[in-house]
């Protein structure tokens, strides 16, 4: 067997989404003054961002008092400022806080974002549970639907798949036709961030999925954006995962991990997509306003 004649079976797709998670709703303005929390630092923090490589934006969003909110005030507001500045597909988190309830988690799709996040279980999450139920994943995908939101489906852990199965089986493909899913590994109660456990979850994926990344918490964001890479997926990275850059060194900024990201990618020869790629990829609704058009009055 010559070795040039070797194919891999599914060709990965030519270029990378990076997709940045600027803000999370786990760590506090006060730990990480550096952490984008308020609209400005949000806007300012899309535009290097894009600049750098990203084509997603993964959306958490902080109070007046740096607090995670899912006031429906702050969501819009900084939906609007995000693609009136931008041309990142805006995704909302549909995850919220630890702390937050499931009626609050279901407004999100009220401030018309182009995709949310929407995890597939219940997962233990450090000293706190990430509540998931069965019959409010099925709510909130039947909504995404209605509002012909695309999710993007959190996989922590290799049961998540068995659910995404579940939930395709049953309420049939997202709006727009594309399944595209996020592997959110590392989380103290989730899926290690390693290779083995990558690999494990991707060859167990739905045969509908059309793309997916991977992120990893901590330390393992490097392995686990190089296992992506190396497996044809694409990339998350962002402060809501990854707070230092190599030990001893933290994060000053988000545009620093998505540089690194971009660079990853440029190595893998698989470079950076645009954000109108990523709108291709994801098939999301046109919502958006190109930053060169002017907003009718
Ligand atoms: N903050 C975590 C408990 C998501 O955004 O959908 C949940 C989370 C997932 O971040
Ligand atoms: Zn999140």
């Amino acid at each position: 067997m010559v070795w040039q004649h070797v194919r891999m079976t599914v060709a990965p797709h030519p270029t990378t989404l990076v997709t940045v998670a600027p803000t999370g709703a786990e760590t506090s303005k006060a730990d990480v003054p550096v952490l984008p929390t308020t609209l400005d630092e949000i806007v300012e923090t899309a535009v290097s961002c894009q600049a750098a490589g990203a084509a997603m934006v993964h959306l958490h969003i902080r109070d007046s008092e740096h607090r995670p909110t899912l006031d429906l005030g702050y969501l819009s507001a900084a939906v609007s400022a995000v693609r009136a500045t931008t041309d990142l597909v805006v995704q909302l988190s549909t995850g919220g806080s630890v702390h937050d309830a499931l009626p609050d988690r279901l407004k999100v799709l009220d401030a018309e974002p182009d995709s949310c996040s929407l995890t597939m279980g219940t997962t233990n999450f450090g000293d706190d549970v990430f509540l998931n139920p069965w019959p409010f994943v099925c709510e909130l995908y039947q909504l995404s639907q209605d509002r012909e939101v695309v999710p993007e489906f959190e996989l922590f852990d290799l049961g998540h798949v068995t659910a995404l199965r579940r939930l395709l089986d049953t309420y049939g493909l997202p709006f727009g036709g594309r399944v595209h899913c996020d592997l959110v590994m590392g989380v103290p109660g989730g899926m290690p961030g390693t290779a083995d456990a990558l690999v494990a979850v991707v060859q167990a994926l739905p045969s509908e999925t059309t793309s997916w990344s991977a992120t990893g918490i901590g330390r393992t964001s490097l392995p686990v954006a190089f296992a992506s890479l190396a497996k044809g997926g694409h990339l998350r990275v962002g402060m809501e995962d990854t707070l230092m850059l190599a030990r001893g060194v933290p994060v000053t900024h988000n545009a620093e991990l998505v540089s690194r990201a971009a660079t990853l990618a440029d190595l893998a020869q698989r470079p950076a997509m645009s954000p109108a790629e990523a709108r291709e990829l994801l098939n999301v609704k046109s919502r958006h306003l190109p930053t060169d058009m002017p907003a009718a009055d």
